[in-house]
């Protein structure tokens, strides 16, 4: 009876280290950002590691609001062109499916918008960026770039 109580407890340990080292290494290519009603990320800094193969960015409304008003998505650009991109290309005749914003080559990967209750996930090819530059995640609702932003670093 005891040894059977023993065994349990190795395995339960053992599984628990391994579900710890699972969470360290995924937690290394992926980010979980959650945009709120009150216009706001609970992340202000993605750093994405140049061994990762590929990095995902998982984006969550904890809100309730739908996406018509107060839509969130995640949009990266460089920073230097982030102003330009924002006070310039996002207007409301570009249409919601489209984040507001039309095509450019400045817009190096833009998520879905969503809504409250709604995630979406886009994944990104950390090839693509280059690390010493300065990159901005942002939010391309009319109106939400200015306090929906953060830094993103190739590392
Ligand atoms: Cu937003």
């Amino acid at each position: 009876m005891r040894s059977i109580v023993r065994i349990k407890f190795v395995l339960t340990s053992l599984a628990a280290l391994l579900a710890c080292s699972t969470l360290v290494f995924g937690a290394d290519c992926q980010v979980k950002v959650t945009g709120s009603d009150a216009m706001q990320y609970d992340v202000k800094k993605i750093e994405i590691s140049k061994d990762c193969d590929k990095f995902t960015v998982e984006l969550v409304h904890g809100g309730q609001l739908p996406a018509a008003a107060m839509g969130h998505n995640v949009v990266i650009v460089e920073t230097a062109k982030m102003m330009g991109i924002a006070t310039t290309m996002i207007k409301m005749e570009n249409g919601i499916d489209n984040g507001f914003l039309p095509e450019s080559s400045d817009i190096l990967f833009k998520s879905k918008m969503v809504g409250g209750g709604e995630s979406t996930t886009f994944e990104i090819d950390p090839a693509k960026l280059t690390s010493g530059t300065a990159y901005t995640f942002f939010c391309s609702f009319p109106g939400h770039w200015a306090i929906m932003k953060g830094d993103l670093t190739v590392l």
